[in-house]
């Protein structure tokens, strides 16, 4: 597939996003840091902390056949309604563990609250799909990690 029809979705996933009652400030900087990759946005979604709702938008999105990449922030953590992994593990065909464990790895040198995101990365079909935890400073953290292979990764996978 040429390079400049691949498309990428982000889905901020955070209850109180959802309801309008906080500002999304990862998902629109998830967005610009994709973006300079030759990466095009194909939809950015906001939704509620539900695995089932969660897990059926990620299948969906993966369904589409331009879609290579989506990208989560949000939901990662040990609160109780934090349940993007399991959503994410529902559906992922194959994990790949390395990469969310180096988003940690370097994250963990820049906080220790690092070691609180349970962030997973996988691929489903021919999508990859990768948390990232909600606050912007993880965002910034963690896309700096994985932004040198991003590209070769879904090249891989294509
Ligand atoms: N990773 C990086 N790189 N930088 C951070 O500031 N914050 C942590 C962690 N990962 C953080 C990070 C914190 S405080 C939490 S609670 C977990 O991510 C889970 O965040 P989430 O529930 O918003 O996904
Ligand atoms: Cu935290």
């Amino acid at each position: 597939m040429p390079e400049q029809t691949r498309k990428f979705v982000v889905m901020t996933i955070s209850d109180s996003c959802y309801a309008g009652k906080r500002e999304d400030a990862g998902g629109p900087l998830l967005i610009q840091q994709i973006e300079s990759l030759p990466l095009v946005l194909y939809e950015h979604l906001v939704l509620p902390d539900e695995e089932q709702f969660i897990a059926h938008s990620l299948k969906e999105y993966a369904a589409v056949p331009e879609v290579c990449l989506i990208a989560t922030t949000g939901g990662t953590g040990i609160s109780p309604r934090d349940v993007t992994p399991e959503a994410t593990l529902s559906v992922i065909e194959r994990p790949l563990p390395g990469m969310a464990e180096a988003m940690r790895q370097y994250s963990l040198n820049q906080t220790p609250f690092a070691m609180l995101s349970r962030q997973v990365v996988g691929v489903i079909r021919q999508t990859l799909i990768i948390n990232f935890p909600g606050s912007p400073k993880a965002v910034n953290e963690c896309f700096q990690v994985i932004q040198p292979v991003l590209l070769h990764t879904i090249d891989l996978i294509r």
